[in-house]
């Protein structure tokens, strides 16, 4: 075995984005590609001898390859120990969970998450930090920064790992210790849940479904439902993870779990629906015939967080991203805590939870969390639904009603324009941003201008500013029309209209989404002219 040194020379594009550097599978086939950003992430972090590092991703095609040439990279690096899920898989959440656990550097998340997989599909890299959470913006750009320059990397020769059999190689220097996927993050939701009073309900005869969309909460959504909790064989679907996830989408939202709203629309549909998408850290929460949109699922955990045991004390604070519907604040005022409004992405939330300011999080997007990890997390969220069902002995569609009739209804919804011209797309943006002074005070039918602006964060713990992070048109009874750019898309660009409308009369919570929102939609279209820059009468999916 020895340490090699390969000359190379940077390759362009190379920023990671949202969460992480996402690009089609043939973009990290090409020589040096995976090499240079995992060497600009080791040359960021300096030195690590006697540190330990996390590693595992979605199961993705690729995910095995890239698994066992950052094995050797690491080695190369000094690090003491690698921690490498079986077969390579770690869902996203329990990455983070692994790091926090074992006190590690940080840790590299394989993953595109709910982009499609395969060999035609994408792939995707992410670094987190000591605290289990996203590296930040500061750390991102470091590393983006070096990708600029890279002249070589370092890597060993070494053979590569049996990734299926747990245990410890030596590979140079380094400790590789193959661990159970599973393990320390089913043992971090006992903490956290009343795991008798699910297994109660689950006795009880309470049915449900979980679509493991052929991703990497499979296997975890398996050990606990059905291991731990009882809950019957075949209660977890599309609970093997495959290279390229069955061909499907791996996101859980109404258009692309099809298979799963079929099952949660049928008359003899189970008591509960949920799903997760590529690495995990998503959820979709579905009653029967009925589905929980992602701001209020956080709204209503927000609400009876006390019912589980790892939130009796009471929430901190409730965390939110800024075009995540207002829902949540309204809980957080009830309860007399701080509400916080961050941009898109969850690394946002990491100051916050460190500093015991927020306690819950979510995003519009299907994402949920606490501060028991520093990612949105899937699984947990199921869990915290199921905890609520067996403590309220209601169902899904009675918790959201009722939760609507005491704070009133956000009705919300996201229409995505995908794949568009990226130059057409940056066009809208430019040009919404020069109308912006002019909106405040304009009646748009219906609905007058509050303020409208490019939303701009600054981080109340390290005041760090993040800028150009949504446009958000606001009108003077608190709706909101919201306008963004995707940062995790891998074709053109993907423009995200996220819309919101806030309706206090209970006689008037049970309207299909689209129509309560017809009329904001129909601003969204005046005021930013979609059709005529993107040539698109519809949006692709709408959410
Ligand atoms: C999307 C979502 C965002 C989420 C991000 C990562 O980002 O809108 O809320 O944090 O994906 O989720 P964007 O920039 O495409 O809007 V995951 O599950 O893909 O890691
Ligand atoms: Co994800």
């Amino acid at each position: 075995m020895s340490i090699n040194t390969v000359s190379t020379t940077p390759i362009p594009g190379q920023r990671p984005g949202t969460s992480g550097l996402r690009k089609k599978v043939s973009v990290f086939k090409q020589a040096h590609y995976l090499e240079n950003f995992v060497q600009s992430v080791f040359d960021t972090l300096g030195d690590c001898s006697g540190k330990t590092l996390v590693l595992g991703g979605d199961g993705r095609y690729h995910n095995r390859v890239a698994v066992q040439t950052i094995l050797r990279m690491a080695a190369a690096h000094g690090f003491a120990r690698v921690l490498v899920g079986q077969g390579g898989i770690l869902s996203t959440p329990a990455v983070s969970c692994v790091i926090r656990k074992r006190a590690a550097l940080g840790g590299i998340v394989l993953s595109a998450s709910h982009n499609p997989g395969g060999p035609d599909g994408d792939f995707g890299i992410k670094y987190n930090i000591a605290n289990g959470g996203p590296a930040p913006e500061n750390v991102t750009e470091a590393i983006y920064h070096h990708t600029e320059t890279i002249r070589q990397y370092r890597i060993s020769d070494a053979g590569d790992i049996d990734l299926n059999r747990l245990g410890v190689t030596r590979m140079e220097d380094t400790e590789v210790e193959v661990i159970d996927s599973v393990a320390d993050y089913a043992e971090l939701m006992q903490q956290l849940f009343d795991f008798d009073a699910i297994r109660k309900l689950f006795a009880g005869g309470f049915s449900m479904c979980f679509d493991g969309m052929h991703a990497v909460s499979g296997p975890y959504a398996k050990a606990i439902l059905e291991g731990q909790l009882g809950a019957p064989a075949g209660t977890v679907i599309n609970a093997v993870p495959l290279e390229d996830f069955g061909g499907h989408h791996p996101d859980p939202n109404p258009v692309n779990a099809a298979q799963l709203i079929e099952v949660m629309a049928a008359d003899d549909a189970p008591d509960f629906g949920a799903a997760s998408d590529g690495d995990g850290d998503r959820n979709m929460i579905l009653g029967r015939k009925f589905d929980v949109t992602p701001s209020d699922s956080l709204a209503i955990l927000a609400a009876h967080a006390t019912v589980a045991p790892g939130y009796r004390a009471g929430l901190k604070g409730i965390a939110r991203s800024m075009p995540t519907s207002q829902a949540a604040d309204r809980v957080a005022a009830a309860l007399g805590i701080p509400a916080f409004e961050t941009p898109t992405g969850w690394k946002f939330f990491g100051n916050l939870l460190d500093a015991g300011k927020a306690t819950l999080c979510g995003e519009e997007s299907y994402g949920t969390g606490s501060d028991h990890i520093r990612e949105k997390d899937g699984v947990w969220a199921v869990l915290f639904w199921l905890n609520l069902l067996a403590a309220s002995g209601k169902s899904v569609e009675q918790l959201a009603s009722e939760h609507w009739a005491r704070f009133g209804r956000n009705y919300y919804s996201r229409h995505d324009y995908e794949a568009v011209d990226a130059k057409a797309a940056h066009e809208l943006m430019a040009s919404l941003r020069i109308k912006l002074a002019t909106l405040a005070g304009q009646d748009l039918g219906h609905f007058v201008v509050s303020f409208a602006d490019d939303f701009e964060y600054t981080d109340p713990i390290d005041g760090s500013v993040a800028k150009q992070q949504g446009i958000r048109i606001v009108m003077t009874n608190g709706s909101r029309i919201v306008f963004r750019l995707s940062g995790t898309g891998t074709e053109g660009a993907t423009l995200r209209v996220y819309l919101e409308r806030y309706e206090a009369d209970p006689k008037y919570h049970h309207l299909p989404t689209q129509q309560a929102l017809s009329a904001l939609i129909l601003i969204a279209e005046q005021v930013a002219g979609i059709a005529d820059w993107t040539g698109r009468a519809h949006p692709t999916v709408i959410t």
